[in-house]
């Protein structure tokens, strides 16, 4: 008789009783805990059956001898899913440990107490999760079982994720749903559920809308009274920018502080890729792995001969499409013009994608040859390699179009039409006159952030939900018409009923890519640069970007969700040299919208004088610019961060605590009561020497000097925070 399973339909609102990956469609797996499951999958489609069983029971004894609970079932075709939990008495020491750990490198301020053995319950989901990673993921030295997927040993470990916790999902996309403006205790909910590295993304695409609220008001009165290509509009964004910069600088501060993950970067691990040249034990009797800095310095450098050509190479693909285009567009009247003005747009279009990947690509391998030891170093390089590209190929186009096309467009169309003509065989007409259109500078910011946004919300959310639902389409499709009734299928007919609908959920994880959050930001990031580059050309890009962003932040939770496995609950303190990036682009800023304004402020009226008085425009105010940003920077620096006030105050109350700790306790040897004089005075007169006498009770001496190195190195650690 097959086994029967009281199933009762959950009250979930109908938008997501889509039976997906993430949210709740399954009552008899509503009770699973979640802070505690990692899951590796394994894939034997390249290795014979003995390599497989011999690498599996070396990846079931890593994983044993960490002293972690498996359980194995069946995934996609070759592939086998490894569920992962650690008991109880594990999970908790670990937490604790990793709380001693930041205690020891001053990221919290506090001493979590308790033993070697103290078992503690994590403080949100994410906590727990991150020490199960840790106890997976870490070398064995660490206490970890090493695994770390498709590197060395592990090439056939395709994933290590852990589960998505529908229910969680589907409270937090509510919640958000419901919520126009997000606050801390909002940000909080993500954290709880994916880390504080996630988070701080969050935290960032909040502030930055917010901020927006600014520009487009601004945006508003400027295109209503402002002339064109106006210099008080783009004094007003480029304060705008400087301001929000420094003011998210403060925030991040104090969202790491309210997150307890203030400084977290000096406790993170080394990346299994990582070849260090020696081992070095420090002053503090750490183990350090070394690899000398000025070598990876000097590997560095080769960066700069890559951005140099792929610049040059960029340039000349871009620029090349661009004369064509105006060309056909502007100066070409011969036949099938109608269609021809089509081609090069959608040439360039099919070729940039595949040009970006070849040189990421590129980029990818001078990361790797970098050497860096962490993960989050590594990814850091990478995507900033990455963003460097990605800002060529989106503005590009309208430094070409604002510098070069509207300038000196009625020079250059007419010779290039000539000679394009006579390459072709035609005769060019003499009479050609060409007449520049001075507002193609502003159709192509338009039309680039308007495109932008548009093509980002398709790649993100469209696309993948296509291609998950297809591939998914093909292999029940292959399941049901290939195998049918073979050997192959049975073991997924094998699922035990009262599992089956959870290990389809796990299974649909299994094969969605993970999750990256330095592309969201760079999203931003990328978005923030045409604002702070471009601002005067059309006063209202604010307002698109407003209202994008609103959706962009929830959109991006979804896809989280349903798009990708859960992210890994790794902890970080901002969103790292990404506020360097905006940086960057708020100083160019200053440079380019001078000179849009010099250049298209004044009624275009092109001449050797304006060019002349550029370099002076220009110079003038990026010094005006650096004069605001120092100006601000004070200004906010006295204002200071709440939580670093907070954060003051109770390390004094801390210290006061010790300091009056230690007064009572020198004030109790003076002045002892009667029953303790007179017990003093019987060990007095029963002992030889009442020193020796005092500790006398089992581990009194242990506690005493256990209380006393805290209290000292407490101390020594205070100091040195302040
Ligand atoms: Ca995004």
């Amino acid at each position: 008789m097959p086994l029967e399973i009281p199933f009762t339909v959950p009250k979930v609102p109908k938008v997501f009783q889509i039976a997906d990956t993430s949210f709740v469609d399954d009552a008899t797996s509503a009770n699973i805990a979640y802070n505690d499951k990692y899951v590796i999958v394994y894939d034997f489609s390249k290795v014979d059956i003995d390599g497989a069983i011999a690498e599996f029971k070396e990846l079931l004894k890593d994983l044993g001898a960490t002293g972690l609970h498996t359980e194995v079932r069946s995934g996609q075709q070759n592939q086998l899913l490894v569920f992962i939990q650690p008991p109880r008495e594990l999970l908790g020491n670990t937490v604790h440990h990793s709380r001693v750990m930041d205690w020891l490198y001053g990221i919290t301020r506090q001493h979590p107490g308790g033993t070697k053995n103290t078992i503690a319950a994590g403080a949100f989901e994410a906590e727990d999760l991150l020490s199960t990673f840790h106890l997976v993921t870490w070398r064995k030295e660490l206490g970890g079982a090493g695994i770390s997927p498709e590197f060395g040993k592990w090439e056939n470990v395709l994933s290590v994720f852990p589960l998505h916790n529908p229910r969680l999902n589907r409270d937090l996309l509510v919640h958000m749903s419901k919520r126009l403006f997000l606050s801390s205790t909002d940000l909080d909910w993500i954290r709880n559920l994916w880390g504080s590295k996630v988070a701080f993304y969050f935290a960032f695409i909040q502030s930055y809308f917010l901020s927006l609220a600014f520009p487009c008001v601004a945006g508003i009165f400027a295109w209503a009274f402002l002339p064109k290509y106006s210099l008080t509009f783009a004094l007003i964004i480029g304060a705008w920018c400087t301001v929000f910069l420094e003011y998210w600088k403060i925030r991040e501060v104090d969202l790491s502080i309210r997150w307890n993950v203030r400084g977290v970067s000096k406790l993170k691990s080394n990346r299994p890729q990582f070849q260090w040249e020696k081992e070095v034990i420090d002053a503090a009797g750490r183990v350090r792995h070394y690899f000398p800095r000025w070598k990876r310095i000097a590997r560095q450098l080769y960066v700069v001969p890559f951005l140099i050509i792929s610049t040059l190479f960029l340039s000349l693909v871009i620029g090349g499409i661009f004369a064509l285009e105006t060309f056909i567009n502007d100066g070409y009247d011969g036949p099938y013009d109608y269609y021809l003005e089509y081609c090069p747009t959608i040439f360039l279009a099919i070729l940039l994608p595949f040009i970006n990947s070849y040189l990421e690509g590129i980029a990818a391998r001078l990361t790797d040859y970098e050497n860096h030891r962490t993960q989050d170093h590594y990814d850091m390089a990478l995507t900033q390699k990455v963003f460097v590209l990605q800002s060529i190929s989106n503005y590009l186009p309208i430094f070409l179009t604002g510098f070069v096309y509207v300038p000196f467009g009625d020079v250059i169309i007419p010779k290039l039409r000539a000679s394009i003509l006579t390459y072709i065989g035609q005769k060019p007409d003499p009479n050609f006159t060409f007449y520049v259109d001075p507002d193609r500078l502003r159709n192509e910011v338009i039309t680039l952030t308007v495109t932008g946004q548009v093509s980002s919300a398709i790649e993100e959310l469209a696309l993948p939900y296509l291609k998950s639902n297809t591939k998914e389409w093909w292999r029940s499709y292959r399941n049901t018409h290939t195998f049918s009734g073979r050997k192959k299928n049975k073991w997924r007919r094998g699922d035990d009923p009262s599992e089956a609908r959870f290990l389809g959920r796990v299974r649909k994880q299994a094969a969605l890519p993970s999750y990256d959050v330095q592309e969201d930001i760079s999203e931003m990031v990328l978005q923030f640069g045409y604002l702070a580059l471009f601002s005067p050309v059309w006063p209202l890009i604010p307002i698109g970007f407003f209202i994008n962003n609103w959706f962009e932040l929830r959109a991006d939770i979804i896809k989280i969700c349903a798009e990708h496995q859960r992210p890994d609950p790794r902890r970080d303190d901002g969103i790292g040299p990404w506020v360097a990036s905006l940086e960057a682009l708020t100083w160019l800023g200053s440079l380019t919208t001078a000179a849009i304004v010099h250049l298209y402020g004044f009624e275009y009226t092109w001449g050797v004088g304006k060019w002349w008085s550029l370099p002076l425009t220009i110079f003038l105010s990026e010094h005006i610019f650096l004069g605001f940003r120092s100006g601000v920077r004070w200004a906010l620096e006295t204002i200071g961060s709440q939580h670093i006030r907070k954060e003051r105050a109770e390390m004094y109350a801390e210290r006061k605590r010790y300091l009056d700790e230690m007064e009572a306790s020198a004030a109790k040897k003076g002045h002892l009561d009667v029953v303790e004089r007179e017990r003093r005075k019987s060990v007095r007169m029963t002992a030889a020497d009442v020193f020796w006498t005092r500790q006398v009770e089992e581990g009194a001496s242990l506690h005493a000097g256990v209380g006393l190195i805290k209290a000292i190195k407490g101390g020594e650690i205070m100091k040195k925070m302040i």
